[in-house]
C-alpha cells in the first residue's frame, strides 16, 4: 500500500526468495549501480542490515532510494531472511508491499526450494499477486552452470496459477522473468528488473486505483517496457 506523507510518496519492493538466493547481494549491486552510474533512481541513505554474525539476513535488509525524474517518490526496498523457520518474520516485512521481485537461485539443484517459497510467498500474499501487486522474477546466478532458464520458470508459474493465456485481461501483468547475476563485476538485469517491478507498482497506483488495471488504461507506449 503506497504511504503518502506530505507530498512525499513511498512506494515498498520487495526482494523475496529462499535463502542464498541473492537478495542481500542484489540490494547490495542495486544500490552501487544506482549510485555511480547515472540511474533513474539513486539511493538516499545508507543500507540498513541486519544481520547474524555468518553473514546471513536475521530481520531484513532495507534501503531508500528517490526517483529522480519525479523526485517526490520514493523506494523502500526489503529483501527478507530466507530460512526456512522465519516464515512469520516474512509475514510481517511483506506488510503492504507494492510490488514483489520474486528472486529464484536458478541452479538447478535448487528448484524444489524455489517452488517452496514460491508457495509461501503465495500464501502470505493470498491471492493478490499479478492482481494488486506486480510480480517480477529473477533468475539469479545465470553466471553458474547447469541453471534454469526463463521457460523452465514460465512453466512454474503456470503450475502455481501466476500466469494468465494471452486472452485475459491481466496477461499484460504476466511476470516478467529476468536471466540476472547479483554479483557486481558481473552483474546483469540488476537495474533493469527493479525498474520494471517499480514501474509496474507505480502504474497499478496511477492507472489501476492499486490494481492491476486494464490494458485500455494503460497509455500504449507504457505497456511495453
Ligand atoms: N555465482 C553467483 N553467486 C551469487 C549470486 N548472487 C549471490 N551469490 C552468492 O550467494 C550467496 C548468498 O547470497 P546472499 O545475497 O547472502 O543471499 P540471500 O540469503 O538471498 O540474501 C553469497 O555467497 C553470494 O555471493 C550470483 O548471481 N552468482
Ligand atoms: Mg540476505
Amino acid at each position: 500500500m503506497v504511504k503518502i506523507d506530505g507530498d512525499k510518496i513511498y512506494i515498498k519492493i520487495l526482494y523475496f526468495g529462499m535463502y542464498a538466493s541473492g537478495k542481500t547481494t542484489i540490494l547490495d549491486t542495486l544500490y552501487k549501480l544506482t549510485k555511480e552510474e547515472n540511474k533513474n533512481i539513486v539511493p538516499t541513505e545508507n543500507l540498513t542490515k541486519i544481520e547474524s554474525s555468518s553473514g546471513a539476513t536475521l530481520l531484513y535488509d532495507k534501503g531508500l532510494f528517490q526517483s529522480k525524474k519525479q523526485n517526490k517518490v520514493y523506494y523502500l526496498i526489503y529483501t527478507v531472511a530466507g530460512q526456512k523457520s522465519y516464515s512469520k518474520l516474512r509475514k510481517r516485512v511483506y506488510e503492504q508491499t507494492d510490488g514483489i521481485l520474486f528472486v529464484v537461485d536458478s541452479q538447478q539443484k535448487c528448484i524444489e526450494d524455489n517452488i517452496e517459497f514460491l508457495k509461501e510467498l503465495k500464501t502470505i500474499a493470498y491471492d493478490k499477486l499479478i492482481k494488486e501487486i506486480p510480480l517480477v522474477v529473477m533468475l539469479n546466478k545465470q553466471d553458474l552452470s547447469l541453471t534454469i532458464k526463463a521457460e523452465d520458470f514460465k512453466k512454474v508459474l503456470k503450475e502455481e496459477k501466476l500466469w494468465y493465456n494471452s486472452n485475459h485481461d491481466l496477461s499484460i501483468w504476466n511476470p516478467k522473468i529476468f536471466h540476472t547475476c547479483a554479483l557486481y563485476d558481473k552483474q546483469m538485469n540488476i537495474y533493469e528488473s527493479f525498474y520494471e517491478c517499480s514501474r509496474r507498482a507505480v502504474m497499478y497506483q496511477i492507472y489501476g486505483d492499486g490494481k492491476a488495471p486494464p490494458k485500455d488504461k494503460v497509455p500504449i507506449s507504457l505497456t511495453e517496457s
